[in-house]
């Protein structure tokens, strides 16, 4: 295996085995579309798993990537990847919306595989190199790695929310996730406010002095190095949306869905992985009551749900899936037709072409995550519209929402305002539909994937090795209205 001087390490390979188990096909995901550039023009590497547990794969070649697979076995998987990756950091992380589960055993598990991931990189990332480390799976490689290679670069991508410190605080191995995370020249986060917990978590528990985006962090000689907390919002690549929506084929399929529910005037739709932190509930009660109130009836509009598999070994989310069910048998016994319904409900996954030609049928697209650390459908659905029609309503606690103004913004735990915005989205004009959509994708279109992973890279380039002197005149030349909170 040659060395690379670009190195992704992410808990996920970005392929799967083809279904007859024998060869491999690249997974969808944005991280994929995001890294490609990079990873060809400086012939990366990327270290992950492979998929399947107790199964040992050599390194190959795939689309001209050099594939690393790290081995998982059936107890790691269920150790530090359900439970620890998915049981106690995800819902922590997530502020507590389902309870946090802190076990020993789990937290051994996840130094044991973060070891292991951080040596798969130290072998194959080449002298002076550059290695990214991605998600909350892997919140020690960066320290374990550095340890190992102190001659890298390393660069780590938070996907999903840095919580506030009162609920961060409750972890029983904070320190140790800090300093995990400190291992890295650049520590980059959805939104300015998670790089602001992260970096008031770092003072409370370790005492580093903060300036701006820069955390002062001792190092192994004696001296402080400069580590870069700061806000890098993912997006997507929006081209290729645009390119699926004008696809003739699409198109016809967006019509044909819009018959198969009987042509209601009005089509909303959500699109989420099966999880409890995007307030699926919320959304259904919310409709149901609208149902229910009179305000719209089934040959108005129907609610078509995507609910996409996820983590289904692990108990909260067998219960949800349990709770969201009985509620649309509910909802649908009580307000069903024989010719229309109030929500067709696919616990299943599609293809991107369908996602589409879905996006492109849906007249209001409901995003209500209770916490999300961006929300990429949101972007999607946007960058799908190239009408420039159809409804955003987008909640707050979304990382999207940051950007995304121009959508109905709305408190999904608020049930009655909820409930106004879906009525008012479904009855809004064709010209305001027209100004917001526009406003909405241009700053997609114009952020999208490659700009975000061209910016984090070169923050890390401008960062790596930066003395704590070097790197003073440049935070403090910012403002640090960060460190004025009250502490
Ligand atoms: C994490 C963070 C952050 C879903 N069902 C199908 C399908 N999807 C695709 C969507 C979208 C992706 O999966 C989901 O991305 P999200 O951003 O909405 O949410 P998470 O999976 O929770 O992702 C999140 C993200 O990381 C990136 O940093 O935004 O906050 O939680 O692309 O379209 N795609 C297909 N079929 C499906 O059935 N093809």
């Amino acid at each position: 295996m040659t060395q690379a001087d670009f190195v992704v390490v992410a808990n996920r390979l970005p392929v799967d085995r083809t279904p007859d188990g024998e060869g491999w096909r690249r997974s969808p995901g944005g991280l994929v579309t995001a890294l490609e550039p990079v990873m060809r023009s400086a012939d990366g590497a990327w270290v992950g798993w492979a998929g399947q547990a107790d199964v040992d794969v050599e390194p190959f070649e795939f689309d001209d990537m050099h594939l690393v697979p790290v081995t998982l076995a059936a107890s790691d998987v269920q150790l530090y990847y359900e439970g620890f990756s998915n049981d106690t950091i995800w819902p922590l992380y997530h502020d507590v919306i389902s309870p946090p589960t802190y076990k020993r055993a789990w937290w051994d598990a996840y130094v044991k595989v973060n070891k292991r991931f951080a040596d798969a990189a130290a072998a194959v990332a080449a002298e002076g190199g550059t290695v990214w480390v991605q998600d909350y799976q892997l919140q020690l490689v960066p320290k374990l790695l550095r340890e190992l290679r102190p001659d890298i670069t390393i660069g780590y991508f938070h996907h999903i929310p840095f919580p506030a410190y009162g609920l961060y605080s409750q972890l029983p191995w904070r320190k140790q996730v800090l300093e995990g995370l400190l291992g890295a020249d650049v520590i980059g986060f959805q939104r300015v406010a998670d790089a602001g917990n992260f970096a008031r978590a770092v003072r409370r528990q370790l005492r580093y002095e903060t300036k701006a985006s820069g955390i002062l962090v001792p190092d192994a000689e004696g001296g402080t190095r400069v580590a870069l907390a700061k806000a890098f919002p993912i997006s997507i690549d929006a081209e290729s949306y645009v390119e699926l929506a004008q696809r003739p084929d699409i198109q016809q399929r967006a019509r044909e869905i819009r018959e198969g529910l009987g042509n209601p005037r009005k089509i909303l739709l959500g699109v989420d992985r099966l999880d409890y932190t995007k307030g699926i509930r919320h959304r259904l009660k919310a409709w149901g009551e609208v149902l229910e109130d009179g305000r719209a009836t089934v040959e108005d509009a129907t609610l078509v749900q995507v609910a996409s598999p996820s983590r289904e070994r692990v108990d909260a989310y067998m219960q949800l899936r349990d709770e969201i069910e009985m509620t649309v048998g509910r909802i649908n016994g009580d307000y069903d037709t024989t010719t229309h319904t109030a929500i067709r409900y696919l616990h299943q996954s599609y293809p991107r072409e369908e996602m589409v030609a879905l996006f492109l049928a849906a007249d209001v697209m409901l995003v209500t995550a209770l916490r999300d650390g961006m929300n990429l459908v949101a972007k999607e659905y946007v960058a799908s519209r190239i009408d420039n029609r159809g409804v955003l309503v987008l909640s707050e606690f979304a990382g999207a929402a940051d950007e995304m103004g121009s959508a109905l913004l709305i408190n999904p735990h608020d049930i009655d305002g909820l409930k106004d915005a879906v009525i008012r989205a479904v009855d809004m004009p064709a010209a305001e539909q027209g100004r917001r959509m526009r406003t909405l994708r241009r700053r997609v279109r114009e952020h999208d994937v490659e700009d975000w992973s061209r910016g984090f890279l070169e923050a890390l380039s401008a960062f790596h090795g930066r003395s704590s002197r070097a790197a003073d005149a440049e935070v403090e030349a910012g403002t640090d209205d960060d460190q004025a909170d009250a502490e």
